[in-house]
């Protein structure tokens, strides 16, 4: 998917000095390249890259926590926020390394980022990078960032209407966590209704059902990592 931004910029050339041109940018042609660049760099050096992206709050950041205390790879981790480095140290307590994006009101990653990013990581060291997106349901969907697995987390307190209102978001998952599984009866989560409109958005994305907080449903994510990890 393509974007033009337009910008209006005073030009400086000779004759046309003074006339206000109309620059089209293909800013997100730019970012694929970078992302393709990205994406070929981690394949150089076999390392599993996987982009996690939901709403704020879903629970990305405790699903990677508890990912990185309980399954056995080496990985490290980047996070983008637009203020704030409280997630990086959350999951630095596993031991991981954790680099802190602040994007400074931007409400996505790019793939310029990460590749600045990655420069503070010894890609030799680890097999598994896990990013953790700016939690955010629009803009981070339409922004490869050179991943090999896109995960997008839907939590059982946000409401099964998700997919069906934020489509792109749910059509570019490689797989849809339902997270919070532990809250479904409290909240009243139609999950069956969840599942038929995740599937209507998306017929081919893997669905796991899981609480990263009490840690039910955590095996079949770990088996899916593993099956991954093996294919890099
Ligand atoms: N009950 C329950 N709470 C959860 C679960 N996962 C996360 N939470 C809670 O949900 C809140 C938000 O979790 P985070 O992991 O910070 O969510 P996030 O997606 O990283 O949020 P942002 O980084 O701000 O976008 C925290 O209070 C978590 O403890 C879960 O499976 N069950
Ligand atoms: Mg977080």
């Amino acid at each position: 998917m393509t974007r033009d931004i337009g910008l209006t910029v005073l030009s400086d050339l000779g004759e046309e000095r003074g006339r206000i041109v109309r620059v089209e940018k293909g800013v997100m042609e730019f970012n694929q390249a970078l992302a393709e660049e990205n994406r070929a760099r981690f394949a150089a050096a076999g390392v599993l890259v996987i982009n996690v992206l939901s709403s704020p709050g879903s629970g990305k950041t405790t699903l990677l926590a508890r990912t990185l205390q309980e399954f056995p790879a080496r990985a490290a981790v980047i996070v983008g926020d637009l203020a704030t480095d409280n997630d990086a140290e959350r999951l630095r307590v596993s031991g991981a390394v954790a680099v802190q994006i602040q994007t400074g009101g931007v409400c996505h990653l790019e793939a310029a980022m990460i590749a600045q990013a990655v420069a503070r990581l010894n890609l030799d060291t680890i097999e598994l990078l896990i990013i953790e997106n700016v939690g955010n349901l629009v803009c981070p969907a339409a922004y490869d960032l050179g991943e090999r697995l896109r995960v997008v987390l839907l939590s059982t307190t946000e409401g099964e209407d998700k997919p069906l209102k934020y489509p792109q978001m749910f059509k570019t998952a490689d797989l849809v966590v339902i997270n919070k599984a532990d809250l479904t009866e409290a909240v009243e989560f139609k999950r069956e209704q969840a599942l038929a409109n995740i599937r209507l958005v998306n017929p081919q994305a893997q669905v796991l059902e899981l609480s990263a907080r009490t840690g039910q449903g955590m095996s079949a994510w770990y088996e899916l990592l593993q099956t991954h990890l093996e294919d890099s």
